[in-house]
This record gives C-alpha cells, sequence and structure tokens, in this order.
C-alpha cells in the first residue's frame, strides 16, 4: 500500500511540476529587492538530496531532515545525523553559470543545489510577493523555507512564483535544485555547438505586489492602421474585475480609462493623429505608463509597423536591408553566459561598429537587457528558441517543451518594437513530423503575435543537374514569412575560389535573408589567404561569398556567423580552437579579426535598390 501512495505521490507532482504562476510581464519595470549576490551550493552528482537509496524523493514527514536538502537542515543536537550544511558550502556569484566560475566545474552537467538566506525588508502582510527568475538553465526546482514552490524547465526564459503563503519578514531561505543534463526529449536536445552553462544564469528578484496588480499588458501599432495602437491588460488578484485601468501616453496626448471584465482583462484600441515612428534610424520611444487605482507601471515603448511585400521587407513601409550578425549570448572575455546590460552594451555596440542595423540573437531568447537596449540604440531583432538539429519531433511532450519556451519569450518581448522576427528553429533535418512541428509552432506564434514575421534558419543544397545552383527545397518555405538559410560554402565542403561560379536560385516570391556563413580563424595567425585557421583566410571567403549572396534577386538581410569566438565542446583541435568555434569575427581576448572590417566595408557600400 505504501508503495502505490508513494507512486501516485510522485506521478501527481510530476503533473503539478513545471507550471509556473503566472508570468509578471513587467518584472523589468518595477523595483525589486534583488537577490543577485553569493549565493552558497553543493554539488549533487547522485542527486541524493533529492532521493533515498531507493531511488524514491526523500520522505520528509518520516524522517524530517535526513536527507533532502531543500530543508536546510541544521543538528539538533550532538547526536543528530545531517550529512549536508548549506552554510558552510562555498559559493557561486548569481546571476552567472557554474561552469566559468569553478575550474572544477568547467565539464560539469548535472544537479547542483543553491542556496540563498535572505530577509524581506519593509515586510508587509497584506502585500503579495513574488520570486522571480530570468533564466535558469536547465531544470528549477524552487523552494522557499522549505516548501516547494514550483518548478520550471528551459533554459533561457523567465518564470516566477508565488511566495507570500511560506514568506516571513526575517530569516528566509531560498533553495534550488538546478539540473542542466542533457536529454534526448528536451529542447535544445543532446548535441549542440555551443557551451551548455548550468546555473542560475540570470537575475533573481522578489517583487512587493500590491493584493490586486498589472501582471501584463501590451500596447502595439495596429498591423494594419497606422493611427491606431492596440492593446490589452490584464489584472491579477481579488479585485481584478470591473477595474478601471488607465492607459496614459503624454507625448501622444492620451489618457484614456478602460474597464477590466470578469477575468481582470481589458482590450482597447487608441486612435492617434501622428506618431513618430520606431525605426533603426530613429529609435523612437514613448512612455507609456498602466496605472489602476492599486498599482502603476511606467514603460518605453516604440510604435512600428514590419510587413513583407514580395520579396521585400518594408519597415513602415519602407524598404529595409537587414545589415546583420549573429551573436552567442556569451561575455567571451570575462567567460561564460552575458546576463548584464554593461555585457549587452559590449556585444551590441561591437554590432553597430561593424555598421549593423539588425541582430540575429542565436539560437534561445537571450536576456531582456539586449532586446530592451536593442530598442534603444536602433537595431532590429532575430529572435529564436532552441529548437536546433536533431529534436525529437514526434514526441508531443517536446512539441509542447518547445512552444512553451517560445509562448515565454513572445510574451515577454511583445512590446519591444526591435524585436521583428521570430524564428521557429535552426538547421532541422527534414520530414514529414518535422513539418509538422515547426508548422504548429509558427501557428501557435501567429495567434500570439501577428504584428512580426516568421522564420526558421534552413539549409540549402545543390541542385540535382548543376552542381553551381544552390536550391532551397523545404516546405517550410511555404510557411514562413522570410526565407532563411545558412550555408558553408567554401568551409563545409567547396573552395572559396568557386565561390565566384555558384548562384542561389530560390523560387518564392518572400525576403531571403541569409542567417549563417562564415570561417574560422585564429585571431593573430596570419598566412596566405588559402591557408586555412588564418584571418586572411576567413576575410577572403567573407569577400567572396558576400557578392556571391548578393546576387540573389530576393536578397534582404544577412546575419553572418558569428559576432564573437564562442565556447564549444565540440572544437578540440588544440592549437587552432582550444574549445573554441573560432568562427568570431572578434577573438576571446576582444581583438578584431581581418574580416570585421570586410563586413564592415560591405555594409558601408550596402545602398538600398528600390
Ligand atoms: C551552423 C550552426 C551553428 C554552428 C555553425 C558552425 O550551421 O547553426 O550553431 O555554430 O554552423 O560553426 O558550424
Amino acid at each position: 500500500m505504501k508503495k502505490i501512495i508513494v507512486i501516485l505521490l510522485v506521478l501527481i507532482s510530476n503533473t503539478e511540476v513545471f507550471s509556473q504562476d503566472n508570468l509578471l510581464q513587467n518584472s523589468f519595470l518595477r523595483e525589486g529587492i534583488t537577490l543577485n549576490g553569493r549565493w552558497n551550493y553543493i554539488v549533487d552528482v547522485y542527486e541524493s538530496g533529492y532521493y533515498n537509496y531507493r531511488r524514491e524523493p526523500h520522505d520528509e514527514s518520516e524522517n524530517p531532515g535526513a536527507g533532502a536538502f531543500f530543508v536546510n537542515a541544521k543538528p539538533k543536537d550532538k547526536t543528530d545525523r545531517v550529512e549536508y550544511d548549506f552554510d558552510a558550502a562555498p559559493t557561486l556569484v548569481v546571476p552567472g553559470d557554474w561552469n566559468s566560475q569553478k575550474e572544477n566545474l568547467f565539464y560539469y552537467e548535472g544537479t547542483l543545489w543553491y542556496k540563498k538566506s535572505f530577509d524581506v525588508p519593509n515586510y508587509d502582510a497584506s502585500k503579495r510577493y513574488y520570486l522571480h527568475f530570468g533564466a535558469v538553465n536547465y531544470f528549477a526546482d524552487v523552494y522557499v523555507n522549505g516548501e516547494k514552490l514550483g518548478a520550471h524547465r528551459g533554459g533561457f526564459t523567465p518564470f516566477n512564483f508565488e511566495m507570500s503563503k511560506v514568506l516571513k519578514p526575517k530569516d528566509n531561505f531560498v533553495i534550488v535544485r538546478v539540473d542542466n543534463k542533457r536529454f534526448p526529449d528536451e529542447v535544445p536536445t543532446v548535441s549542440t555547438d555551443w557551451w551548455n552553462y548550468g546555473g542560475i544564469t540570470r537575475d533573481v528578484t522578489i517583487y512587493e505586489l500590491n493584493e490586486t496588480f498589472i501582471e501584463d499588458y501590451s500596447v502595439q501599432l495596429d498591423k494594419e492602421n497606422d493611427k491606431l495602437l492596440k492593446g490589452f491588460i490584464q489584472l491579477n488578484g481579488e479585485s481584478k474585475a470591473n477595474s478601471k485601468v488607465l492607459v496614459n501616453i503624454p507625448e501622444l496626448k492620451i489618457n484614456k480609462t478602460f474597464t477590466t471584465n470578469e477575468k481582470g482583462y481589458a482590450s482597447f484600441e487608441i486612435p492617434v493623429k501622428k506618431i513618430d515612428k520606431w525605426s533603426d534610424t530613429n529609435p523612437k520611444l514613448y512612455t507609456v505608463s498602466i496605472a489602476t487605482d492599486k498599482d502603476k507601471i511606467s514603460d518605453k515603448i516604440g510604435f512600428r509597423h514590419i510587413k513583407t511585400k514580395g520579396a521585400d521587407i518594408l519597415l513602415n513601409g519602407e524598404k529595409v536591408f537587414l545589415k546583420g550578425i549573429s551573436i552567442h549570448e556569451e561575455n567571451v572575455m570575462r567567460g561564460g553566459r552575458a546576463h548584464s546590460i554593461e555585457d549587452a552594451r559590449v556585444l551590441l555596440g561591437w554590432a553597430k561598429e561593424l555598421g549593423c542595423n539588425f541582430v540575429r540573437l542565436a539560437h534561445y531568447p537571450h536576456n531582456e537587457n539586449m532586446v530592451r537596449l536593442a530598442d534603444e540604440m536602433g537595431l532590429l531583432v532575430w529572435e529564436e528558441i532552441p529548437v536546433y538539429w536533431t529534436i525529437d519531433w514526434e514526441n508531443m511532450e517536446t512539441y509542447k517543451k518547445a512552444e512553451t519556451q517560445l509562448k515565454e519569450v513572445v510574451s515577454r518581448d511583445k512590446n519591444r518594437a526591435s524585436v521583428i522576427i521570430w524564428s521557429m528553429a535552426n538547421e532541422t533535418p527534414q520530414s514529414e513530423e518535422r513539418l509538422s512541428f515547426l508548422s504548429n509552432l509558427a501557428k501557435a506564434t501567429r495567434e500570439l503575435d501577428n504584428t512580426r514575421l516568421i522564420t526558421a534558419a534552413l539549409e540549402d543544397h545543390p541542385s540535382k543537374d548543376n552542381k553551381n545552383i544552390m536550391v532551397i527545397e523545404d516546405k517550410f518555405s511555404d510557411i514562413v514569412d522570410i526565407v532563411s538559410f545558412n550555408q558553408y560554402y567554401g568551409w563545409y565542403g567547396g573552395s572559396i575560389e568557386d565561390l565566384k561560379n555558384i548562384s542561389w536560385e530560390i523560387a518564392i516570391d518572400k525576403p531571403v535573408i541569409i542567417s549563417e556563413f562564415g570561417a574560422a580563424a585564429l585571431q593573430g595567425f596570419h598566412g596566405d589567404k588559402t591557408t586555412m585557421w588564418t584571418e586572411e583566410n576567413q576575410a577572403y571567403l567573407y569577400e567572396e561569398t558576400l557578392p556571391a549572396l548578393a546576387k540573389i534577386p530576393q536578397f534582404s538581410g544577412v546575419t553572418p556567423w558569428i559576432l564573437t569566438d564562442f565556447r564549444s565542446p565540440r572544437r578540440m583541435h588544440d592549437v587552432y580552437q582550444n574549445g573554441y568555434n573560432r568562427k568570431g569575427l572578434i577573438s576571446e581576448t576582444g581583438n578584431k579579426k581581418k574580416a570585421f572590417y570586410t563586413l564592415q566595408k560591405f555594409y558601408e557600400n550596402i545602398k538600398i535598390k528600390e
């Protein structure tokens, strides 16, 4: 009987797991109490802080403190055995991955427990308290004062839990079980060309909210009508229904009140006379305030149109060419995952210096600083989810995991004018199952957000009749708004010299973005242009590739691979790679390679043909 009960409990807890509380969408704008800083940690290779020796979760009711790390046990007296002690354990800095902080965790993939003690200054029992994580890679179980708040999976999107019921004014502790093991049915799957950085990689913040608060909102220019703002507001709390909400945009002289329905939701349309539209050359942001009698938030939002017409991308009705660069979320000079506004300034500052008006944030949602800074700097953004290479296409659960990550990022960034493209996948092998997986993702995205464009990084291959003609034969290109593809002619096969004879024939009247091309070079290694790994060779590939791509009639943008060298366990050559993918235009020491200037020059000379 006991066994059955235990099994049932496990089943119940598995279904309950992985649902976060409604996401506080405007956390970025609110003043919170940061839990960033040093957290104690315990590496738990065998997960014995969670499972007993029968591989069942520790039963706390029978044996309190004996095993489950999340209770943060202390020996009651000298006869009491507790085989762990968070307060005696070493510390890691949060936010930050563990791999780049501790030499012995460099290759670690597994379970690690984090713990931090905290007080709540000016604690007020009538308020609601949320614990918010910018991202944790990959699985996170969150406990406060020994109680489980919930769990989240997916390494690059935010989540939060309400903790009002378990919180005290003083002497609280939060424990997070993080697990970054790779599994074939997760998203991403087991094999990628980037480092599987584990840990609490983005900010951790406590938000103190009134009983009823503004949970979510959207304010966007209508897709068709540039004299109409459209949006919604969602309240959370006891008095969310029939509540008055004020939308105020002083510069547009907008001051309108709406009333929420039974569910605390209000949609609205506000006619406007004239809007100074956001663009890459005019990154105009308006202060938008949303207020109820109990809550107020204030955002900076840009209003713009993005559309395609035939093979053109139109930004506010005008043709735009996307001068881009691909970027991984890594501060390669410091080592590890990037997370801060300072990191974003470095990465996007380099993109600007290259002459870019566009960035591809590869291959997963980057932190919110990136898109907010892009809004300010006038950089257009491609965002994507880690549906990469060999996903478990036939598995419905895997689909749901991908869709959840997609919804979380679309939801987070729906008010960012900079974000113009949602990408569903990267270099995925064709099959019927994959087509339906990706088509369902595209459908889900369009239902959530019909104001932006959809793409995926597809692959080209030589045509059957002529090996110099490259084609894209992928049914998913019928679904997307923009046909994007990665191509590595001159690096993964083919010689750079032959690029002159190569052409791409894409029989589809849609804009085309070349989402990757590139060659690896070790910064400071010089030689003649045909010698692999030299800066000259990389620059040569850029010199030959760019004009070849420019001949594609629908050529609307390009995001070469990649801004900086980045860590990848697949790159093991001890002279040229040392654990880095060397296709960066900038090295991990921050030095620019020759090809940086080749691309910069190409972008300087781009003229838009009407
Ligand atoms: C690709 C992948 C990218 C890799 C790159 C490479 O096509 O999309 O993630 O890092 O090639 O360097 O091989």
